[in-house]
């Protein structure tokens, strides 16, 4: 991700999600997508597909064939399948958006490492490709789960759930952190345990209420932009102004490019 993030000059990557369209219509999706991806891509780094494309259009019909696209304008692809099941689950999971030509998926670190991301974590490392943990979400109710108080099953000591989370991302060599950009005093806490090691990969700019500027000083590395920019009037306008505002923005500490991916 480094690698392209200085290529492209941008470390915004494109949440590609739409509204929900009537089944009948689903075909239409793939036209806005393709159209949408034609016109921003010069301002990302990287694509982000949710269930909003999977579902309606089929991973190996219609999303791989957007991966490929964006894989032809030099931009890196993530699968957000936020993946939360068993490990021989998991594994399969994997093994088909990896398939499908995804360069990185998300996974939810609830599951714990044995018989859960261990196989997501083998998968990876056998195709050379990514897994993003979620550590702290963007949204009003994140602190009932990512927020709670634990003790430590280990060590007995008591510590914060995202605290520990962050601490796992690093042991296991994780290729991205999730931190929603809500909430950038968690960025900043977050980034003290992973340093430079876990890039910090931040959602909820602009219609969550999150803004660059603070998620980036917070010391995020990757914006995750949906909405502002998939439902604008001018998309590409928009990409643009978000990359030159990220680009400009004052990054704490100061941007070092990363290794992972
Ligand atoms: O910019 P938005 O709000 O339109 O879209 C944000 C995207 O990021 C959307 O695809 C969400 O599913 C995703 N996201 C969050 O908004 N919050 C989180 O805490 C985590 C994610 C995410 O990307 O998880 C991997």
């Amino acid at each position: 991700m480094a690698e392209t993030e200085k290529k492209k000059e941008s470390n915004i990557v494109l949440a590609l999600d739409f509204p929900f369209e009537k089944p009948e219509n689903r075909k239409n999706l793939f036209s806005k997508a393709e159209q949408l991806l034609g016109g921003v891509h010069p301002y990302l780094c990287a694509v982000k597909f949710n269930h909003h494309l999977v579902l309606p259009l089929g991973t190996f019909d219609g999303v791989r064939k957007l991966v490929k696209m964006a894989h032809e304008e030099g931009l890196m692809t993530i699968m957000d399948c936020k993946v939360n099941d068993i490990g021989a689950t998991n594994q399969i999971v994997a093994e088909y958006y990896y398939a499908a030509g995804f360069d990185a998926l998300i996974a939810n670190p609830f599951i714990g490492w044995e018989e859960g991301l261990k196989p997501i974590f083998e998968v990876a490392k056998r195709l050379s490709r990514g897994v993003i943990l979620l550590i702290y979400m963007s949204h009003k109710a994140a602190a009932e789960g990512y927020g709670q108080t634990i003790l430590d099953p280990e060590t007995g000591e008591k510590l914060l759930q995202y605290v520990s989370f962050a601490k796992k991302a690093l042991k296991y060599s994780a290729d991205g952190a999730i931190v929603g950009a809500t909430y950038p005093e968690k960025i900043r806490e977050i980034h003290k345990i992973l340093g430079e090691k876990v890039p910090i990969y931040s959602p909820g700019i602009g219609a969550q209420g999150g803004t660059a500027q603070a998620a980036l000083n917070a010391g995020a590395s990757y914006l995750i932009v949906g909405r502002e920019i998939t439902l604008a009037e001018n998309p590409g306008e928009t990409a643009k102004k978000i990359r030159d505002s990220a680009r400009f923005a004052k990054r704490n500490p100061p941007d070092v490019f990363h290794d992972h991916l």
